[in-house]
């Protein structure tokens, strides 16, 4: 019995430096390894059931994170597209196939470049409103965002692949 005792005393301390070690392990982080920020939205002109989102991403995880996918209670679906203006001022917009985040690597997503494409809206956006976003990443929890719903601006006509919001309804 007197053993059991003394080795009771010893597991205490092993215990709590168990505890200590795995705290500072980067694993012990995982949870908000993939971080959202700067995330925002315009409002809908009317008649228009699709949207486009920004944000910022970064991966604060040690290792490649790939996509899986992106859901929102506000859209029937979500996809990833890049658009870009050429030489003659023509804007042109392609599918992002996979996305994947570097260790440490920043993404933002912007006019003229990567966007979300939030599509079968539920409901009109209005200035003001805050959209949840879902990210989900391999090998980690789910992210969730909320877009802020900025007034639609007539300025980025011409110059916005998604002047046109309804160009989007022929495509994914
Ligand atoms: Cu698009």
């Amino acid at each position: 019995m007197s053993k059991r005792v003394s080795g009771a005393r010893v597991a205490l301390p092993m215990l709590l430096s168990l505890t200590l070690m795995s705290a500072a392990l980067p694993w012990a982080a995982a949870q908000a390894a993939i971080e959202a920020s700067a995330a925002w939205t315009r409002a809908t002109p009317p008649g228009i059931a699709v949207a486009v989102g920004y944000l910022t991403l970064k991966n604060t995880s040690k290792g490649r994170r790939g996509l899986l996918k992106i859901t929102s209670p506000n859209a029937e679906m979500i996809s990833l597209h890049q658009s870009s203006v050429d030489a003659n001022g023509v804007s042109h917009m392609w599918p992002i196939a996979k996305l994947e985040l570097e260790p440490g690597e920043v993404m933002k997503f912007a006019p003229n470049g990567r966007h979300l494409m939030l599509q079968g809206l539920t409901s009109p956006l209005r200035k003001g409103m805050h959209i949840a976003v879902t990210f989900v990443f391999e090998d980690e929890d789910p992210v969730t965002v909320e877009l802020e719903v900025q007034p639609l601006v007539d300025e980025h006509a011409g110059r916005d692949a998604h002047a046109g919001h309804d160009a989007h309804a022929d495509h994914h």
